[in-house]
């Protein structure tokens, strides 16, 4: 069996294809250009491609993933639909439909330079700079999924029991508050899309923003955190607080530096403070 994609792969093409290798008993990925190299009567698969019917004509055509006449954002989205129950269906797959939804969307369009510098697919563009064919560029791009599944599995972990992981709604503003440092929190950005991630740990508490609600600058906190502290007869805390300059981020302790006592604050204590400074 036989995966066709498009020529000049992209994310989209060679994540489809990347999927399915775990779903059919695939023997190799080809594009377009290289169909005729397959043996007449080959099964094949068709991922973000549509081949004209002269194109097909002496293969058998096993199932068909398109988006190109659909409402559906990429061809592994398509994938996703289809076989996101199937019990070979990885976790860390759905991140992989998410990128490809990125970018045939253009979203990724929109990231800054910088964030483009080691994206995917910057890298399937940079390949292709250097002169690597397609063949090349899907072997690749392979090696680096399979080094990435592990840690994609991992991230797309739910939270191990709800009660790890309270929601506050203030208004429009939301907030969560979880345990565990600060490292690792994506996921609660992600299936909650809070405002705020206040987080509590041995090493220290703080406060992460999302970056879609830049709206709030955390330095506009200090003074109600600085009353807060007042309130529990410890405003030499305050000293210890950390503030991004950007707004982003508040701490006191952290993995590098972590405290030696624990905050006369509770994390319920900074969602009351969020709450004053932020809550329309
Ligand atoms: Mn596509």
């Amino acid at each position: 069996m036989y995966v066709v994609v498009h020529n000049r792969v992209d994310v989209d093409a060679v994540v489809s294809a990347y999927i399915l290798k775990h779903l059919y008993p695939v023997e190799k990925v080809v594009t377009l250009d290289d169909l005729a190299r397959i043996p007449k009567g080959g099964k094949v698969i068709l991922a973000d491609v549509r081949p004209s019917q002269a194109e097909l004509d002496g293969y058998e055509v096993v199932a068909v993933y398109d988006h190109h006449d659909s409402k559906e954002p990429s061809a592994s989205h398509v994938i996703w639909k289809r076989h996101r129950n199937d019990p070979r269906w990885r976790k860390g797959f759905d991140l992989l439909v998410e990128m490809a939804d990125a970018v045939d969307v253009g979203l990724t369009i929109m990231l800054p330079r910088w964030a483009k510098l080691f994206h995917l697919s910057s890298y399937i563009t940079a390949l292709r700079s250097s002169g690597y064919s397609d063949e090349t560029i899907i072997r690749e791009i392979f090696l680096i999924l399979d080094d990435f599944m592990p840690y994609l599995d991992s991230m797309s972990q739910p939270p191990k029991a709800k009660e790890e992981c309270r929601i506050y709604e203030l208004g429009r503003l939301k907030v969560a508050v979880v345990k565990g440092g600060a490292a690792g929190k994506g996921y609660v950005f992600d299936n909650y899309m809070v405002d705020f991630v206040i987080y509590e740990c041995k090493q220290g508490i703080g406060i992460i923003r999302s970056i879609r609600s830049g709206k709030y600058d955390l330095n506009r906190i200090k003074d109600a955190l600085r009353r807060k502290l007042r309130e529990k007869g410890k405003e030499e805390e305050f000293g210890e607080w950390f503030f991004h300059p950007l707004g982003s981020f508040a701490c006191r302790g952290s993995r590098t530096y972590p405290v030696r006592s624990k905050s006369v604050l509770e994390p319920e204590d900074l969602v009351e403070v969020l709450r004053e400074v932020f809550a329309e």
